[in-house]
């Protein structure tokens, strides 16, 4: 029987890629995100691999429970769904912007964890593969909250590890470096040339690189737990800790 893998945030960047690399190796998938008309599209373009296409903003508690206690028979919950806000230092940022990224990076991945969480316990398979990023280990100006929240997708998935012990469910942290997606157009609020800015004179990673990885991970034999994986560009590299001098 076909695997099935739910994702959150299907509708552009790695998830999109995601769903279009599963569904060009036979798996079924339930594609999450907020923007329907971009679900609708991607149900007419992968067709049969479509298995459901649910309208959902991971932040909201009481639908993401509804929608995926309804759901049966997951292989894999992509929890993918996450942005950055601003790039301001700490005393300059929108206080809503924060609020949102953790509504999102930490909130809405801990509400669709906890919600499919027992299903797979019962089944005593599956596998939770959290989309982290570099910045949950490596601080840079700007990253305050973001990089925040990352570490907490890093930490969770160790702490998921350690309850899930006796369990066959799988759980992996993915980080990924610089990648070109719509991330630096969310970042920057719909500014285009700061958002290709971050990229230029560069070769970032793509989202069919991640999606391949993503793929690598959960197609490792049963017995095997790939606790986490770091993938950068290699056009991106650590830089010297700063000084400020006078
Ligand atoms: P994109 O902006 O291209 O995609 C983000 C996806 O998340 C969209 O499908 C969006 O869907 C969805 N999303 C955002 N907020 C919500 C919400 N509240 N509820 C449901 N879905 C939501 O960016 P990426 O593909 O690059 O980002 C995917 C993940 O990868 C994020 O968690 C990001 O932090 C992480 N990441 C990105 C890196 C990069 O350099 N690009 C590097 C490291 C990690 P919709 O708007 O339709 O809801
Ligand atoms: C995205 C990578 O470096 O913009 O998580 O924070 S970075």
């Amino acid at each position: 029987m076909a695997k099935t893998i739910l994702i959150t945030g299907a509708t552009s960047g790695f998830g999109k890629a995601c769903a279009e690399y599963f569904a060009s190796q036979g798996w079924q998938l339930i594609l999450t995100g907020r923007r329907a008309e971009r679900l609708k599209q991607l149900k007419a373009e992968l067709g049969n691999s479509v298995r459901q296409i649910i309208t959902l903003d991971v932040s909201e508690r009481d639908q993401v429970f509804k929608q995926f206690k309804a759901l049966a028979d997951v292989d894999v919950l992509l929890n993918n769904a996450g942005l950055a806000l601003g790039l301001e230092p700490a005393w300059e940022v929108d206080i809503d912007d924060w609020e949102t990224m953790v509504d999102t990076n930490i909130k809405g991945l801990m509400y669709c964890t906890r919600a499919l969480l027992p299903q797979l316990v019962k089944q005593n398979s599956g596998h939770i593969v959290n989309i982290g990023s570099t910045a949950g280990s490596w601080p840079y100006p700007g990253g305050n909250v973001y990089g925040g929240t990352k570490a907490f997708v890093q930490q969770f998935s160790r702490n998921l590890r350690a309850d899930l012990l006796g369990s066959k469910v799988r759980v992996t942290n993915l980080a990924p470096g610089m990648a070109e997606s719509e991330f630096s157009e969310v970042r920057f609020k719909g500014d285009v040339e700061s958002a290709a800015k971050v990229y230029q004179g560069a070769e970032p990673l793509r989202p069919q690189d991640i999606a391949e990885t993503v793929y690598w991970i959960v197609t490792r034999p049963a017995h095997v737990n790939i606790n986490a994986i770091e993938v950068m560009p290699v056009d991106q590299a650590w830089g010297p800790f700063s000084v400020h001098r006078t």
